[in-house]
């Protein structure tokens, strides 16, 4: 927790990364911004007389010592129209390490102090520059790995999740002003709202929250990556494909059936989804220990897979061992890749697609290459069920927590209203769902709740 003068001080940081680069940034924001930095700024002009959102050429002054420790170019944004909302200040310099940290110790020295991590934002936040959930976006923008993730992240940024549920908030206040007014005036028999147009209206609400709680399971996974197990008998062309896919010679392919023994896993990415891809050994009864080992590596790594790429050998007629193999992943969401189709075909399609009429097939060369696109558009159709959703999406543990506390106390709020309890009873709940909103986007907050989300961001941020 951070006391009122932590909360008023000065704060600076390198905004970098440590290493030799072209130039590196310091950050410099709070209520010294301008004198501190002046009193290290060797230039035409004075900050405080500078115009906001303007670039300054300088040397950087150590008045320490009396001596030039670099040229810098100084950008200094006047609060309110910062990224903390105060007087910020950041010091392109020369990127090496040992002059980034010289400017750091001299700004300390002139009064501002170290930032924690994530203080930037956390003071965007406390200043009213961004919500919650879109401080929570920054640093998903900044971790993301896959354009998917980074859009999602966008999105959330520019506040798509937060109009939602500050549409959805002022609703349930909307509904509560009606029911004071109805408790005020029930002495005169006036009642502003029926029971039943209490319940559409609380069953609407319920109809909105659900629809967001149901896109965090896809929203997590856009996030957090998908799973993706490439599974069926030795031989077929498992690693060769795993290997196309991943562009690169990973997996040791042989033409001896049961090369691979142990489950090699490697993240690529699919249309711009982040999925991480599984080679497993190669399915069949064996009494040799390790190729069974394998076998069962294989069946846990299915079960933790979003989709399977079930490969069959189009050079050979369908065995028996492919079907097998595929009455076991009859749950499993899964595609056919029909393999090596670049030698003379032996494998019956129409007796695959009659047999297995609603599983998708893909035929491929992982020789030629011939397929692979059409499997990829296959693999990113089958994951993202919902390409056009027009909903925000959840994907934040946080934010799919404060919403299943919402649904609660409105399905509570349900009851209470159907069940003609008084209107007090339904004010309670319709006023804690509207708390659990207002905690997502952070209207509603506590020092723990802060120091839990801003203590994962990095420094400079
Ligand atoms: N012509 C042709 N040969 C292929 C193709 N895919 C794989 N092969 C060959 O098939 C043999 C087996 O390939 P692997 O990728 O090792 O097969 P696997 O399914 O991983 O085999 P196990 O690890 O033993 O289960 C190798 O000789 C490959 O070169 C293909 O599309 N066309
Ligand atoms: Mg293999």
């Amino acid at each position: 927790m951070q006391t009122q003068g932590e909360q008023n001080s000065t704060i600076c940081a390198i905004s970098t990364p440590m290493g030799v680069s072209a130039i590196g940034i310091i950050r410099v924001s709070g209520l010294q911004a301008f004198s501190i930095v002046q009193s290290l700024f060797k230039g035409r002009g004075a900050f405080k007389e500078f115009k906001t959102h303007t670039a300054h050429y300088g040397e950087v002054f150590d008045p320490r010592k009396n001596e030039i420790v670099d040229e810098a170019i100084f950008l200094l944004m006047k609060g309110p129209h910062s990224y903390t909302g105060e007087d910020m200040v950041e010091i392109q310099s020369h990127g090496n390490p040992v002059i980034l940290n010289k400017i750091l110790s001299i700004l300390v020295s002139q009064g501002a102090r170290l930032a924690e991590p994530g203080e930037f934002s956390r003071r965007a936040f406390l200043s009213g520059r961004m919500d919650l959930a879109q401080a929570e976006a920054v640093m998903e923008m900044i971790s993301s790995q896959s354009d998917k993730r980074f859009q999602w992240a966008l999105g959330q940024l520019k506040g798509k999740l937060s109009e939602r549920i500050n549409e959805m908030r002022r609703e349930i206040i909307s509904l509560l002003s009606q029911i004071e007014a109805s408790i005020d005036f029930s002495e005169e028999g006036i009642s502003f709202y029926t029971r039943e147009e209490m319940d559409k209206q609380i069953d609407a609400l319920l109809g909105k929250v659900q629809t967001l709680l149901a896109g965090y399971e896809e929203g997590k996974k856009i996030r957090d990556g998908f799973t993706v197990t490439i599974v069926g008998r030795p031989n077929v062309g498992k690693s060769s494909l795993f290997n196309l896919l991943l562009q690169e010679e990973r997996a040791i392919v042989t033409h001896y059936p049961g090369t691979t023994r142990d489950i090699l896993q490697e993240w690529i990415d699919i249309e711009g989804l982040a999925v991480k891809l599984c080679d497993t050994a190669g399915y069949r009864k064996t009494d040799d220990p390790i190729e069974s080992e394998g076998v069962r590596r294989s069946d846990s790594a299915i079960g933790v897979s979003d989709l399977t790429l079930f490969v069959l050998d189009g050079s050979e007629p369908l065995q028996k061992e492919d079907m097998e193999l595929m009455d076991r992943l009859e749950t499993i969401e899964k595609v056919i890749v029909v393999n090596k189709y670049d030698l003379t075909r032996q494998i019956d399609i129409g007796l695959i697609e009659g047999r297995y009429s609603d599983i998708p097939i893909v035929c491929v060369s992982s020789v030629t290459t011939e397929g692979v696109i059409a499997l990829r558009n296959e693999v990113k159709n089958l994951l993202i069920k919902n390409p056009e959703r027009e909903q925000p999406l959840v994907a934040l543990l946080r934010h799919k927590n404060a919403l299943t506390a919402t649904e609660k106390a409105l399905l509570n709020a349900m009851t209470s209203s159907r069940e003609g309890a008084s209107w007090e009873f339904v004010a309670i709940d319709l006023r804690e769902a509207a708390d659990y909103l207002g905690e997502l986007v952070g209207e509603i907050t506590t020092d723990e709740i802060l120091d839990n989300i801003f203590n994962q961001f990095c420094i400079g941020k």
